[in-house]
This record gives structure tokens, C-alpha cells and sequence, in this order.
């Protein structure tokens, strides 16, 4: 039976994601409690504002009291090295999951990336049960929250709800788009289901009804996500934008993949 989601803590709310899902879910839950370790607007009302590290634990344990849910946002967002991700990607997703299990929280929506999952081809139509392909530290880092949020899920009961975000920006800017975009509208829909359905662990992908989708999302419209939108409305005008680069065309982590890679292509799978 799930639990009345009343109180909803959003950490990354200084970022672009953050700062879209404060204004839409504004107003529709008793508190909206805000988080990040950069300066955020003031709090209005429903809402309270802490600016915090999330590699600080003591901070995060308090952050996350007296909260029902917690969409985590919070972190660093593209690729860094081992440092850059160490602090607020592997100490700050453990920080935030003790947390949460130390105050009760009900469930934590993850938003994790397609960069776990960026060294499957473009070719491949994958769906939840792929395991994770990480294209670099950052991807593998957000692999780890997904086998955080099952630890924390099945061993102590704070549901886990892992999305694996696309491409979520205003418009899809390029052809890749056309297959990994999610619209702000679509977010705010997967959100709806993760804040509401009854689960216990689920990975699901970030991404909107796309008609050139390598993602088979059959888990989350399961649990109740109806997407509205398709890149394919922008495919006139970004449809030609590619990289030319064959190793960012060839997968679907995109630019993400070519720095640093030494292997032989041919070898994966
Ligand atoms: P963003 O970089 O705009 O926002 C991330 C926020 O986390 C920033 O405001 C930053 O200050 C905060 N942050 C970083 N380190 C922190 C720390 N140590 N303590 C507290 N806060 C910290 O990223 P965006 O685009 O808003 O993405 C939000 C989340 O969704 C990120 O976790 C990102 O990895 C994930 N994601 C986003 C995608 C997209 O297309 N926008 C795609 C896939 C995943
Ligand atoms: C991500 O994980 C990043 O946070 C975002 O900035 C985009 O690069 C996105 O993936 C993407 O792959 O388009």
C-alpha cells in the first residue's frame, strides 16, 4: 500500500532540471523542500530552501528528515575525473540514501542517465533488464545509484524508482535527440508515477514517446507513464545534425563515448 506522498525533497534544485520541476510541481504538495550547494531563489510558500553539500552526511541526514519522497537531481552531470564524481556522485548518492533510510522516507526517484547504458549501440533496442554499459565515471556513477536504490529498496525499504534520462532539454538539438529527448512536460509525468505508484524497485528510461526510441520503456508504461510527446516533430530541423564521428554515431552514449576510449569497437557486443 503506498504511503501519502506529502512532503517531497528536491536536491539539484539550482539546476536545470531542478529548477523546471520546482515551478511544475509547485502548489500540488504540502511541502517542496529545495537543495543545492549553489545559491537557490528564496523559498515562497510551500516551499523551504537548504543550500548543502551533498558529500556533507550530517547536513544530508537532516536534509532528509521528516520527507516522504525525494527526487535526487544533485550531482555532477557530465563526465569529470575520479574526484569530480567521487564527492558529490558516489559520497553524495550514499549520504542521500542514508538519509532516507534514516528518516523513514518512503521511496527515492534517481535520476540516473543513459550514460550508464551508453556503450550499447544504436542498433540495439535495449529495455530495463539491460545491465549497465557505462560510456565513462559518470555513467558508471550513476550505475552505482541504481544498485544503491535496489540495496536500500530490498534490504531496507525505501522504494527506488531509477530513471534513466535521455536527453532532457527544452528541444532535441541534434539527430541523436530524436531518439534519447524527453520533454519538461514528460518529466513531470515520469515523476507523477514515481512519487505515486506502488512499487518497490524499478529502473525505467527517461525519454518521451519517440518514434526513433532505442529504449523499450514497456517497464515504466507499466507503472502507469503515458508520454505525450515525440522528437520527431524537431526531425526537420535537427535531423541532420551529426557529429561525424563514427564512434559518438555508433552508440548511444553519444559524445560521451569517443574521450579516452582505446578499445576495439568490434569487440563490443
Ligand atoms: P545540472 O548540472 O544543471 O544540475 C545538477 C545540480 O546538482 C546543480 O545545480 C549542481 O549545483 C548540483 N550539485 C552538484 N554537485 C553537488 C553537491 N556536491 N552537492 C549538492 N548539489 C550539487 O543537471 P541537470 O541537467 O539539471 O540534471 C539533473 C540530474 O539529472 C543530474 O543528476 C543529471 O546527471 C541527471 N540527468 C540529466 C539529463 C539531462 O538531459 N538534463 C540526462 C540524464 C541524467
Ligand atoms: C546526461 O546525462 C547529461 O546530464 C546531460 O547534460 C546530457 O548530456 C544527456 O546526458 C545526454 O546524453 O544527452
Amino acid at each position: 500500500m503506498a504511503r501519502n506522498i506529502e512532503r517531497i525533497l528536491i536536491t539539484g534544485a539550482a539546476g536545470g532540471l531542478g529548477r523546471v520541476m520546482r515551478q511544475r510541481l509547485k502548489g500540488q504538495y504540502r511541502l517542496v523542500r529545495l537543495s543545492d550547494i549553489q545559491p537557490m531563489e528564496a523559498a515562497q510558500e510551500g516551499e523551504e530552501v537548504v543550500q548543502c553539500d551533498l558529500a556533507d552526511g550530517p547536513a544530508v541526514e537532516a536534509l532528509c528528515r521528516d520527507i516522504d519522497a525525494i527526487v535526487h537531481f544533485g550531482g555532477y552531470s557530465r563526465e569529470n575525473d575520479w574526484p569530480g564524481i567521487l564527492g558529490p556522485n558516489i559520497i553524495g548518492a550514499i549520504n542521500l540514501w542514508e538519509g532516507a533510510r534514516k528518516a523513514g522516507t518512503d521511496r527515492v526517484l534517481f535520476a540516473s542517465s543513459n550514460h550508464a547504458i551508453g556503450l550499447y549501440r544504436r542498433s540495439q533496442r535495449i529495455d530495463h533488464l539491460a545491465p549497465p554499459r557505462p560510456d565513462g565515471r559518470y555513467g558508471l556513477s550513476k550505475a552505482f545509484g541504481e544498485d544503491l536504490a535496489c540495496l536500500y529498496a530490498y534490504k531496507h525499504g525505501v522504494r527506488g524508482f531509477s530513471m534513466r534520462i535521455g536527453t532532457c532539454f527544452p528541444e532535441p538539438m541534434n539527430a541523436r535527440a530524436l531518439s534519447s529527448w524527453m520533454s519538461y512536460a514528460d518529466l513531470e509525468r515520469l515523476i507523477k508515477v514515481g512519487l505515486h505508484a506502488d512499487y518497490v524497485n524499478e529502473i525505467v528510461y527517461g525519454v518521451s514517446r519517440n518514434t526513433r526510441s532505442w529504449w523499450d520503456n514497456s517497464n515504466a508504461y507499466r507503472l502507469g507513464y503515458d508520454p505525450q510527446d515525440d522528437a520527431e516533430a524537431f526531425a526537420d530541423k535537427v535531423g541532420h545534425i551529426k557529429s561525424g564521428d563514427p564512434l559518438e554515431e555508433d552508440f548511444q552514449g553519444g559524445s560521451f563515448v569517443p574521450p579516452e576510449f582505446a578499445a576495439d569497437p568490434s569487440r563490443i557486443p
